[in-house]
Order: C-alpha cells, then structure tokens, then sequence
C-alpha cells in the first residue's frame, strides 16, 4: 500500500511537471474510483478552482467536436492553455464517433498547452456524471485554463453538464430532420450560448429563426462570422444574460474567434455580476450530494446483511410490505445497529 501511495504522489509531481503519461495514468486511477481516486483527488483539491469549465452539448453530428477542436486553436491563439474532455456516445446514434473524434483533435497532438481525454459512458450515467466531474478537478488542478467537455446530447448527459460547467454551448445544425423539433425543450434551459454550426448548408438561417422562434424572448444578439460581437441586448443587459446565438463552420474555422469571444464574455458577466459564486456553490453543493451519496450507499450496503436483505426481497415478493416500507425497516434496523432482520 506504502509503496502505491509514494506512486501516485511520483505520478502527480510528473503530471504536474508537464509529463502526459504520468497525467493520462492519473486520470485512469481516478476514473476507476476507489481509495486511489480520493486520495489523488485530495491532494489536488486545493489546486483547483481556477479553470472555466465549458459544456459542448448537442444532438450526434451536429459538430461538436470539430467545433470544440477549432475553440481549442483559437484559445491556443489567444494563449491559454486547454484540457479536453470528450465523452463517447456508446448510443447507436454515433458509434464511429471515438475514431472520428481522434482524427478531427489531431492537428492539437503535439501541442504541449492541450491536453485531450475521451472517455466511455460505459453505460452507466450517474457514474459517468461523477468520473467527469473527477477528471475535470483532474484537469484543473493541472492548471489548464479552460477545460472543453463535449457530451452527447442525448439524455442525461446534456442535463448533467449543466451542474458541471461554468458555460453551457448547445450546438444545432441544419438539416437535422424537422428544424424545431430536433431543438428539444428541456436544452433550451441550459444554454449560455447557441450556436447554429455547419451554417454552409442550406437551412442555417431557418434553424437560427427557429430558435429564435422558440426562445420568443424578442431580439437576440446573432453574430455572424467577422461581426463584431455585441454582448448587450437593446435597451440594457439588467434582467442578466440573454444567450447569443452564433453561426459557425467548425470545418473552416469561420465563426470561431467570436464563438470563444462569447465565452470569455459570458465568463466576465458570471464574475462580475456575482453569478460565477452562485454556479460555484451549485458545483460544490451537487458534487458534495454525490460523494455523500455514494458514501452512504456504501456504508448501508456493507451494514445491511445479505439475509436480511434477502428476508426483506422474499417479504416484498409475497406482497407482505411494499418496498418503500421495507426500505424504512432496514434503514430503522441499520440504526440500531442490528445486523439481521427482526422478523
Ligand atoms: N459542412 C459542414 N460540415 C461540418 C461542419 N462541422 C462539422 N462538420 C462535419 O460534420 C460531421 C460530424 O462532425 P463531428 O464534429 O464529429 O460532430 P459531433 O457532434 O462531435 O458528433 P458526435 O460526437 O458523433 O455526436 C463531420 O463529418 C464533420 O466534418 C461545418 O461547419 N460544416
Ligand atoms: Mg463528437
């Protein structure tokens, strides 16, 4: 055990002198969870905290990680460095995506200021939204200065991303089967910024009326590539922040500088306005459930007896208690300390 522990320290003093095998290691460690991940992730804590975290969600092809590829460069332009973190849909929507999303990041392989991770849903939603959050402590405690996480948006995921970044960009496209209801509702929420990629194909200009359309908020900021872009809505920016919508061509490039600018600006209203404290607390308030409720589960679970456990499936198979009952038995049970039910 000694000796793991000296490993991880080894690993981290690597990672955080620049060595990206000794980080992808530690990012696997703490994926896999366990007594290795909290201790490395307690030795970063106090090293994290200073990254802008920014969410890449939409429906599969619409673009996201070409976009999120074509941001990365224009960070790299500006100066900052960039972790990655892209999460492969196993959905049947996009099985090719892991070998697409390869090939599109790999013009930033080489370039010691990004640093890109993928990693698998594995089919376990409520796992992956706790290893995400993880590796993004990862990530920031390296000192990456923004942390790009693409997810599917598809189910859960797109609503999770939303507890974990600073900035939420959902991506349409044209073309997507019915204009509006590929826009689903539940996204709308989430958003900080639109954007309307592939806006070479015919029907870009209907998806960004349709979305306007649907936010019915009345006129919106649309920045087109080489606009300038204008943050403030007419007549003032009081009622908080109105997200833009923004046309892009990621496979070009076109739309990216104002995309990125959108994102550093929305970054300045949540700190200014005192809304980055209030997204920090959510962040911490929802991490911290999470923990405690793994946590917990644990601890019951270890507490709970297979016999009684089994006494209480075999009770709620003969319809003698309903469920909810049965669980308030074993909880009353596990408080008194008692090991086997009493029945
Ligand atoms: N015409 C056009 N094609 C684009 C544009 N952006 C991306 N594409 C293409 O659209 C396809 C899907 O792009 P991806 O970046 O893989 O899309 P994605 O949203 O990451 O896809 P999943 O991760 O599978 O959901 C690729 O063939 C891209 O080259 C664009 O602005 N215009
Ligand atoms: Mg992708």
């Amino acid at each position: 055990m000694r000796r793991h522990g000296a490993s991880t320290t080894e690993l981290i003093t690597a990672a955080q002198g620049g060595d990206r095998r000794s980080l992808a290691r530690l990012i696997t460690l703490v994926e896999n969870g366990g007594p290795t991940a909290e201790r490395i992730l307690q030795t970063l804590f106090p090293s994290t905290g200073r990254a802008h975290i920014v969410g890449v969600t939409g429906a599969p092809g619409t673009g996201k990680s070409t976009l999120v590829n074509a941001m990365a460069r224009e960070y790299r332009n500006r100066g900052l460095t960039v972790g990655i973190i892209a999460i492969d849909p196993t959905s049947p929507f996009s099985g090719g995506a892991l070998l697409g999303d390869r090939v599109r990041m790999r013009d930033l392989v080489g370039d010691e200021g990004v640093f890109i991770r993928s990693m698998a849903t594995r089919g376990s939603l409520g796992g992956l939204a706790r290893a995400t959050d993880d590796v993004i402590q990862v990530l920031d405690a390296m000192g990456f200065d923004r942390i790009l996480v693409e997810t599917v948006g598809v189910g859960q995921a797109e609503v999770d991303i939303a507890s974990s970044a600073h900035t939420v960009i959902v991506v349409e496209a044209p073309g997507l089967g019915d204009d509006i209801q590929a826009i689903k509702a539940g996204i709308l929420e989430i958003a900080d910024i639109f954007v309307v990629n592939k806006a070479d194909r015919e029907g870009a200009e209907r998806t960004v009326m349709a979305l306007q359309a649907m936010l019915g908020l009345g006129p919106r900021t649309v920045v087109h590539h080489g606009q300038t872009m204008r943050v403030e809505e007419p007549g003032g920016n009081t009622q908080g922040w109105t997200p833009p919508i923004i046309k892009t061509v990621a496979t070009r490039g076109e739309g990216v500088p104002e995309l990125v600018q959108a994102v550093e600006a929305h970054r300045a209203y949540l700190m200014e306005t005192g809304e980055l404290r209030q997204r920090e607390e959510a962040r911490v308030t929802h991490g911290l459930e999470q923990i405690l409720r793994e946590a917990l589960v644990q601890r019951l679970v270890h507490r709970i007896s297979p016999q009684a456990l089994d006494q209480t499936v075999q009770r709620v198979l003969a319809r003698e208690v309903d469920p909810y009952t049965a669980v308030e038995e074993l909880l009353h049970l596990e408080e008194q300390g008692e090991p086997q039910a009493a029945r």
